[in-house]
This record gives C-alpha cells, structure tokens and sequence, in this order.
C-alpha cells in the first residue's frame, strides 16, 4: 500500500556477548507462548493524540492534510493498529476521556481487553489508560499517581500516573507477579525540576506496589511518554538508577531543547521534604505508610535507603530509584546509526516515548562455585523496529494517512521466568 512504512520485529538476541537486533530468520526463533516454566507476554506504549490537545495546538499540524485530522478519521485507524498488534497489555497516553467513556474503553473491551484509566487533574481533557487482555492476566490492584499536590507549590502540574499490579494466568499456584506503570510526564521543556520530582512520585508508587515480601520487587514494566530525549539527564536517570544534579539548570533535564539561557539550576534538594519522598524515590514519613499495601515491611525498606546513600548526606545532590531498568529501545537505528523518533510533527521529531523494564540480576546469594543464575526480571524476545525522522517525512510526517496519531506505538515481547 501506498504511503505505509513497513516497521519490521527484531528479535533480540541474549545469548550473544552483545545484546543485539536480528531479524528471525539470524536469530533464534522465539520459542511458543507459554512454554514450560516461561511466561511470555507483550506490550504496547502509544501516546494516541487526544483530539483536544491536537486543536489547541493545531500549528503542530499545518503539514497535515485536513480530513486526516478529524478524531472519525484517527480513530478507526489507531484501533485497526491496536487490533493488529494484539498487544496483552496497552499503556496509552492522551486519552481523551470524552472518547475513552464513549468509544475507546468499549471497543477495546469488545477486544478482550481489561481497562484501567486514570484522568488528568484539573479541568485537562485526557488521561493514561493501562489495558491487558483478561485471557492473559487478573488484576491485583490499580493504584492511580496524581503528581498535582495543593501543599506543594513545586507541583502545580495536572499530569498522572498509573501503576497496576497484575498477576499472570497460568497453571500453577506459585507464579510471580508483574507491575505495569504507565505515565506522561509534563510537557513543558524548561521545567525539569517539575518532571523529575513526577517520576520520583511515580518510582515512589511502583516501589510500594512492586516490593514483595523478601524486600525484593517483582518485574516491572514501566512505559509512557516521559517528554524526555535519551542520553538527558532525566533519561540516564531512570537507566542509571542515580543522578547528581548538581549545578544542572533546570532547562537541560529533559534535552528537549538546546538552549538554557538565563536558567535557573536545581534546588537541592529539588522537591521538599513535606512531599513524603526520599531522595531514594520511595514513601517516607507520614506518607510512607503506603508500602503496607503490597505487603512489604516499612522498616526495612527504610533501613535500604539509609544504607544507599549514607546517614550524613542529608542534603546531597544525588537521587536514587531502586529498580534496575533497561530501555527495550536503543534509540539509533542499527544499520545507520541515525537517531529514530517516537513522535514527528511541524516542530519536532524526537524519542520522548519509552518502555523500560527490570533486567535480569545475576543471584548473587549463591555459594561460589554453584552455576549463575537470574533472578527477579524480565528478558527482551522483540521489539517492533522505530523509524527515522527521515522515514517519517517520507510518509508527510504525523499524522498522515496511516499512522493517525502524532506519536508511533512502542511493542516489546517479554518472557517471565515461572
Ligand atoms: O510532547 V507531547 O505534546 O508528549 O506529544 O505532551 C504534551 C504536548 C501534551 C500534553 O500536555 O500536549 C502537547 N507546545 C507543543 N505541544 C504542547 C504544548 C506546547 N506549548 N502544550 C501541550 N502540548
């Protein structure tokens, strides 16, 4: 068909040094659904383009041919995407709520899927929803993240998160359980301090859904459009698992933009302690009751954090998360080298769109000598291949024709170790 970039599966080789892409036919060929003792299940993270967002900012779109900009229009297509995908679970940002009660939530159900929804605050349009297919999972809890505070004057944002916490449907008694987050972090590009301390409530939330009763947490998948470029210091953030952010001007968390003329630098510590959460990323003091819900001990995941970041650096610089977190992307494509892009429109052509999940850790409580084995986290079997600003303009940028939203979808194929 005309005007249709082809996005092909790679299929991700583990058991090469490097982790690398391959089409099947160089690679192994992922093993069937549900084979013994594995669990495999995929994902879908797609900023949809809420109809509202796309007409208060409709100079975003003069590349754009009229009709293809009608919500009539976009909507049959994304839910044509999201049928051929066949994705077990669906993070989706910008869902208007009009179109999620009337049309989105109904057809997605008639789909096989389970919805969750968690509104934006304040008198914004749209919301995240997390779907997953009711043949593949039941659900746990739904735990909605509102990053708005009234006693925070730092938080005066209406973006939200979504955390679920999702237990798989198989044959046996004894089977981990998996947290899915979903999120779309604030726009603004000069306000890094603001996105920041959202993923800190967010990281927040995942650690008390996520932690289990040894301490440990279950794997995770966090996905979302977080408005954050890889390699910026929000990104290696989330990658890393720490950050020193002193001195950083608040313009250049995100690298959504170049220039940080006159910037302010980030406080220290960036978000006040009335919020209730560590420089570790989890509930503290009176708000730190929450972990009780997934069942951990409050006493011992403070007495982690302590030994992170040491008792006498009060006010230090450095955040930290708990997790261990890979992006299933790399964000270059591997032939050329050149960056791909999540989202391509009049003004820019970017990666803000990711799924991050928990790697495998190396056990390392075994004896020495005993064979190394993986615990705790989730393997890439295949991501479905991004495309260049390049190839997007091929196509007259998005929205066009086909791809109905000005964001592309994300898909990964996951395998959980039973
Ligand atoms: O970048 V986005 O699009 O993840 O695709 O997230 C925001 C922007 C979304 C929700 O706030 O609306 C878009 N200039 C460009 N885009 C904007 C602006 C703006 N001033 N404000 C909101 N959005």
């Amino acid at each position: 068909m005309e005007g249709v970039i082809k996005r092909r599966w790679e299929y991700i080789c583990n058991h090469s040094k490097e982790k690398t892409a391959m089409s099947v036919e160089e690679c192994c060929k992922p093993t069937c659904e549900d084979s013994e003792g594995t669990f495999d299940f995929s994902v879908m993270s797609y900023n949809i383009l809420a109809q509202d967002l796309l007409e208060d900012n409709s100079h975003l779109y003069r590349h754009c041919q009229r009709p293809v900009l009608h919500w009539s229009f976009r909507f049959p297509n994304i839910l044509k995407e999201i049928k051929h995908f066949d994705a077990d679970v669906l993070c989706l940002q910008e869902v208007q709520e009009d179109h999620y009660g009337a049309e989105i939530r109904p057809s997605l159900e008639s789909l096989g899927y389970h919805c969750e929804y968690k509104m934006r605050t304040g008198q914004k349009p749209d919301g995240c929803a997390i779907c997953f297919k009711h043949s593949k999972f039941s659900l746990l809890s739904a735990n909605p993240v509102e990053f708005y505070r009234p006693d925070v004057p730092l938080l005066d944002r209406d973006n939200v998160g979504l955390v679920l916490l999702l237990r798989p449907k198989v044959p046996r008694t004894a089977c981990p359980v998996v947290c899915v987050a979903n999120t779309h972090l604030l726009y603004n590009p000069r306000r890094g301090d603001i996105k920041l301390t959202q993923l800190a409530i967010l990281l927040a939330e995942m650690a008390s859904v996520a932690a289990q009763q040894d301490g440990s947490f279950c794997p995770i998948v966090m996905c979302g459009d977080f408005n954050s470029v890889p390699g910026s210091p929000l990104y290696s953030f989330i990658k890393e698992g720490k950050l020193d952010y002193a001195g950083l001007a608040i313009g250049k968390v995100s690298g959504q933009e170049q220039s940080s003329r006159g910037q302010r630098v980030l406080t220290i510590p960036i978000w006040p302690p009335n919020l209730g959460i560590s420089q570790n990323c989890v509930y503290e003091g009176p708000r730190g009751q929450r972990t009780e819900k997934a069942g951990a001990d409050p006493t011992q995941t403070e007495l982690a954090n302590s030994d992170l970041i040491g008792p006498a650096k009060k006010s230090s610089s450095r955040l930290q998360h708990h997790f261990s977190l890979s992006s299933v992307y790399s964000h270059y494509a591997p032939d050329t080298g050149v960056p791909e892009v999540t989202t391509c429109h009049s003004r820019s052509a970017i990666t803000v769109d990711y799924i991050f999940y928990s790697t495998r850790k190396e056990d390392v409580s075994r004896q020495p000598g005993a064979e190394v084995t993986l615990v705790g986290g989730l393997k890439l079997l295949a991501r479905l291949s991004l495309l260049t600003e390049h190839d997007l303009w091929t196509v007259n940028g998005l929205p066009n024709e086909h791809n109905s939203s000005d964001h592309l979808p994300l898909l990964a194929k996951f395998r959980l170790q039973l």
